[in-house]
């Protein structure tokens, strides 16, 4: 298997399934900084000119959320997707509150702060997508009261996807009033396979 990445985006969550699982893989960066994304050849791959992509054989597989999944299906006896019905449809909500809920306030604030030309950012954006991100992050912090997973007793796929994304909100100052969200996603990435926290991971590509 192929991933490209580049070390300090929602590449993270796919490296981290990839090494929870044990799995061996070649990693390809694609250095967004210097615009690799959107070469031609990059956009053979991903015609959206985003990373992560991952290529198993002949499937060539973009959107971070369905290429853990994937991995969690490709190896079921690891047991990151419960085989409960009931258990499962709690990872896909868990995962789709994280993806539509907590990261999308996440990626506007970084659009209109880091992103977009200067001329197009907007202050007011900003402010909404922190309250927007308040208001939600509250209903996961009161979720994880006594918690170690999102999900039942053991890890899941959707604790990599969940922690990364709290990285993200903390590298943002967004998870102050929220203890519990902060001690799990510092328990997560304390795991013996836990891929680089985003502050690391941005250090490593500016030495
Ligand atoms: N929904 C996609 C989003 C992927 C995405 O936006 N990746 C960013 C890095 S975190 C990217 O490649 N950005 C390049 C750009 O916006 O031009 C996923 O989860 O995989």
């Amino acid at each position: 298997m192929q991933l490209y990445e580049f070390a300090p985006t929602r590449s993270i969550r796919v490296r981290w399934m990839l090494q929870e699982l044990g799995v061996d893989f070649e990693s390809i960066t694609v250095n967004l900084g210097a615009g690799e994304h959107r070469r031609p050849e990059f956009l053979k791959i991903n015609p959206a000119g985003r990373v992560p992509v991952l290529v198993d054989d002949d499937l060539v597989l973009t959107e971070s959320v369905a290429i853990v999944l994937y991995l969690a299906e490709k190896y079921p006896h690891k047991g990151l997707l419960p085989s409960d019905i009931k258990q499962r449809s709690q990872v896909y909500r868990w995962l789709l509150f994280t993806a539509t809920e907590l990261e999308q306030p996440l990626w506007r604030i970084t659009r209109h702060t880091a992103l977009y030309p200067e001329h197009l950012r907007l202050t007011a954006e900003v402010s909404l997508s922190r309250q927007d991100f308040k208001d939600m992050v509250a209903v996961m912090e009161d979720h994880m009261q006594g918690c170690q997973f999102t999900v039942g007793d053991t890890v899941t796929v959707a604790d990599f996807v969940c922690a990364y994304t709290l990285d993200w909100a903390n590298e943002l100052q967004l998870l102050d009033g929220c203890p519990q969200l902060l001690q799990y996603m510092e328990r997560m990435y304390a795991r013996p396979n836990a891929p680089l926290r985003i502050a690391a991971a941005i250090a490593s590509i500016n030495t």
